[in-house]
């Protein structure tokens, strides 16, 4: 019958072959939230009067949002938002809720959590926010790490991320050495064919292994897209440059770790 439930073996098997995993959000409401948030802070800031247009369809106003902002201010914006989603005291607990089920099967249950968050606004034909190719892992990252990506509009081809699936990023990354010195433009056109955009409409949640490379293009589709991201781990894996208390927190600490942590030899054990 094996360990695993057949849920938790189906979300495994395809964590392994595709490298990503997608969901509906284990607690819309919560995610509603989230996003109504997003909505009515960039309201203010662009200067609408509270209770405006804005709060009608807020898919459509955050699709539409290049038809109000200056692109001068896009930074700004992504900047004070996220700032104001680490100000709350419900973002973090919101966020996990979302994706706790995808979470608890592909990592564990005794979890940390990236304390600050990624926020990504892609409005159409801009060139100047963009993530080239990559690999977390390659920077600061460590392997043991998955991202909870969440949409906030249906995003779907280049206003989406791409991803290369684990057999393709195999495959090029064995052949990376024959581009070493060239330019990573160069590579990224040759693995141009390999490359899967991953298809998130508003409503689902995305967990994918940023040791795969991946990154996202210039946004080809008329509408803006938004997305958050965020890290987890198991909290006794190994870390790499982001440390525990500084870059994560321990989220779902369970009671015997707890006991396990505070337990002292009591006197003439232990080799004292
Ligand atoms: O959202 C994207 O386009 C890329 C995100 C990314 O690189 C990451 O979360 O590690
Ligand atoms: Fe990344």
């Amino acid at each position: 019958m094996g360990f695993f439930t057949n849920d938790e073996a189906e979300l495994a098997r395809t964590f392994l072959t595709q490298g990503h995993v997608l969901a509906p959000a284990a607690d819309r409401v919560q995610l509603d939230r989230i996003r109504q948030f997003v909505v009515e802070r960039t309201a203010a800031a662009l200067g609408e009067a509270p209770g405006g247009d804005h709060g009608e369809d807020p898919g459509a106003y955050l699709d539409g949002i290049h038809t109000r902002l200056d692109r001068s201010r896009l930074n700004e914006l992504r900047l004070g938002l996220i700032e104001g989603l680490r100000a709350t005291d419900w973002f973090r607990e919101a966020y996990f809720a979302c994706g706790r089920p995808l979470l608890e099967a592909l990592v564990g249950n005794e979890l940390v959590m990236q304390r600050g968050l990624g926020l990504s606004i892609q409005l159409p034909g801009d060139e100047s926010s963009l993530l080239p190719l990559h690999s977390d892992v390659w920077s600061e990252d460590s392997p043991f790490e998955v991202v909870l990506w969440i949409p906030l509009v249906d995003c779907f081809r280049t206003k989406s991320m791409f991803i290369l699936p684990p057999e393709a990023d195999a495959r090029w990354r064995d052949r990376m050495h024959a581009f070493a010195g060239g330019s990573a433009e160069a590579f990224t056109e040759a693995v141009a064919d390999d490359l899967h955009y991953l298809e998130a409409p508003y409503g689902t949640v995305l967990c994918f292994t940023h040791t795969l490379m991946h990154g996202n293009r210039v946004n080809r589709e008329p509408t803006t897209r938004w997305s958050l991201n965020v890290r987890f781990k198991g909290l006794f894996t190994p870390y790499s440059d982001k440390q525990l208390g500084d870059f994560f927190d321990p989220i779902t600490l369970r009671p015997a770790t707890r006991i396990g942590m505070g337990y002292r030899m009591p006197g003439g054990f232990g080799g004292e």
